[in-house]
């Protein structure tokens, strides 16, 4: 079934999209391979802002424009004295709220790589629940290479993702690799022809989309809970939080309180 995708609204480095419940983020610089720069993800983060106050988007498919890239890091054109610069000349490595952001959001995010998902590129994918990955997709780390790293999810959920020795062998050498050899490390979720790239993220966003949404709220979270900590735990209590607000019990301490007399909690079982 074809899909129609509807702009949400205008941005100079990237392109929000969404139709039937899913939204669509494209980094939008195919002429440096999608590289960022702070606008770049300061765009993104205003795009996945909007995502989560959405009612009717469940997930989003974050992709690259054109077939070369998915990102390949942060702009080095740009780099400067302690992060990279925008037109405010306050260097920034705002691409990490991004990937905390990404990880705190109660709706899966799958990302659509064709081509190269290189540096803070390929950390970007990393952060994403699942990734679909072109036939013609290379991942691979560059820091110790450009005089750069990203030791936090880069390193750490890199080791969770595919195990210790692999992820120090992709820091360490710098090497890049296929999207077979990512899907035999455990990297990428499925690896698809270029051209069916875009309906096979469109094709796994529906199968979530027709699940319930709690459940999947709640399943997000309690993956992310250990590797995050307390901020993974706020998230999970903040969904159990949200959901005890939505029970007859929560009501009557809130009604209790306003109409000035005592709660009477005795009608609420207290199961096993
Ligand atoms: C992606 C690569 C492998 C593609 O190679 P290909 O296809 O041969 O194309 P090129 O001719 O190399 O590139 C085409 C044009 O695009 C420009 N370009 C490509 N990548 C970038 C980039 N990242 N920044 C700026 N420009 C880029 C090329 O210059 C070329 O332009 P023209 O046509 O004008 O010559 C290959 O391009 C490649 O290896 N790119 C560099 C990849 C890289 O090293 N990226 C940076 C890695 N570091 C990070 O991402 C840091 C992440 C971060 O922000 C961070 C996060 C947490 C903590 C710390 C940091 C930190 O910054 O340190």
């Amino acid at each position: 079934m074809s899909i129609f995708w509807e702009k949400v609204c205008d941005y100079e480095d990237i392109i929000y999209e969404k139709a039937q419940g899913i939204a669509k983020i494209t980094i939008n610089r195919p002429e440096v391979r999608n590289a960022f720069r702070p606008k770049t993800v300061t765009e993104l983060i205003d795009a996945f802002a909007r995502v989560r106050d959405d009612a009717e988007v469940g997930v989003v498919i974050f992709t690259g424009q054109g077939e070369q890239a998915f990102c390949s890091g942060g702009d080095q054109r740009v780099r400067g004295q302690g992060g990279y610069v925008g037109d405010d000349k306050i260097p920034r490595l705002n691409v990490l709220d991004l990937q905390r952001q990404i990880r705190l959001l109660p709706k899966v995010v799958i990302a659509a790589v064709a081509g190269y998902a290189i540096g803070g590129g390929h950390v970007l994918h990393l952060v994403c629940d699942l990734t679909i990955a072109a036939d013609n997709a290379v991942f691979g780390q560059t820091g110790p290479r450009v005089g750069s790293f990203d030791a936090g999810y880069g390193t750490g959920l890199m080791a969770r993702t595919i195990g210790m020795k692999r992820a120090k062998e992709i820091w360490f050498l710098c090497r890049q690799y296929s999207a077979q050899e990512a899907y035999d490390m455990g990297l990428v979720n499925k690896v698809v022809p270029l051209a069916q790239l875009q309906q096979e993220a469109i094709d796994w966003a529906q199968e979530i989309l027709a699940k319930s949404p709690m459940a999947i709220r709640f399943l997000k979270a309690s993956f992310n809970v250990d590797t995050d900590g307390l901020a993974g735990l706020q998230q999970m209590a903040g969904d159990a939080t949200m959901m005890y607000y939505m029970t007859e019990e929560a009501h009557e301490g809130k009604n209790a309180f306003l109409e000035k007399r005592n709660p009477d909690f005795s009608k609420f079982p207290r199961l096993p």
